[in-house]
């Protein structure tokens, strides 16, 4: 037994928590009612990896963390995700900037961007992590950020960690690292498609 299995890094701490919901949205079937705190627990572990970014990130951290936490508030008098989108249909809100609908929508493309780039990470060996990082915003984020964003956020992509750094910042090893992505990545589809449902079976499109 290596020494990853019983100490808990952030990555894996990441992956432990999006398991958990897969295995809930699972077992209970996707009608389940996702408590709106259970999911924003798992958003927010998330917050651990914009650490090994570098300053660069600062603001898609702010950013990602704002609509957390704001959703984490709501957690509360709301209790589910249904109940949110149920109330921004209400108030015809759905798309409003900082509706709870909205932000749970760009928290969901956080989640998806990320599943990406471990996705790149792994079909790859690049030495800079550039093109991975890149090709995955462009796939799941870019389209949705406006023209300012994007241009910061490609700009960002050259201040990357390298590879190497990035394993050692996250306290994984090239095994350990591989492994914990993984599991994230098969966990994470699930509760994409889970939030993307929500919207669907409501007659709300995906292209925003
Ligand atoms: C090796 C790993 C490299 C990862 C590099 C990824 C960098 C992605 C940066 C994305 C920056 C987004 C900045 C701001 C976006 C806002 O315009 C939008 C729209 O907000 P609205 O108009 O609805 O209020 N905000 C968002 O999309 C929410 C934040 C998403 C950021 C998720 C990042 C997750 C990456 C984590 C990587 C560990």
């Amino acid at each position: 037994e290596d020494s990853n299995s019983t100490e808990l890094t952030p990555l894996s701490a990441v992956a432990d928590a999006f398991e958990d919901l897969s295995a809930l949205l699972k077992a209970k079937g996707f009608d389940f009612d996702l408590d709106l705190k259970t999911f924003c627990g798992a958003c927010s572990l998330v917050s651990i990896l914009f650490g090994c970014l570098g300053i660069a990130f600062k603001f898609a951290e702010l950013e990602y963390i704002s609509k957390v936490r704001d959703l984490t508030g709501a957690s509360e008098s709301y209790g589910t995700l249904n109940n949110i989108i149920d109330f921004d249909i209400q108030n015809d809100s759905v798309k409003t900037p900082g509706s709870l609908t909205r932000n749970l929508r760009r928290v969901r493309q956080g989640l998806d961007l990320i599943r990406a780039i471990f996705q790149n990470f792994l079909s790859t060996d690049d030495y800079y992590l550039k093109e991975a990082a890149s090709t995955a915003y462009a796939k799941t984020c870019a389209p949705y950020h406006t023209w300012a964003v994007r241009t910061a956020v490609y700009a960002g992509m050259y201040a990357l960690p390298t590879r190497d750094q990035l394993i050692l910042k996250l306290n994984e090893t090239d095994e350990s690292v591989e492994r914990e992505m993984i599991r994230y990545i098969n966990a994470s589809l699930p509760v994409i498609e889970y939030i993307d449902k929500l919207y669907t079976s409501r007659n709300i499109s995906l292209d925003w």
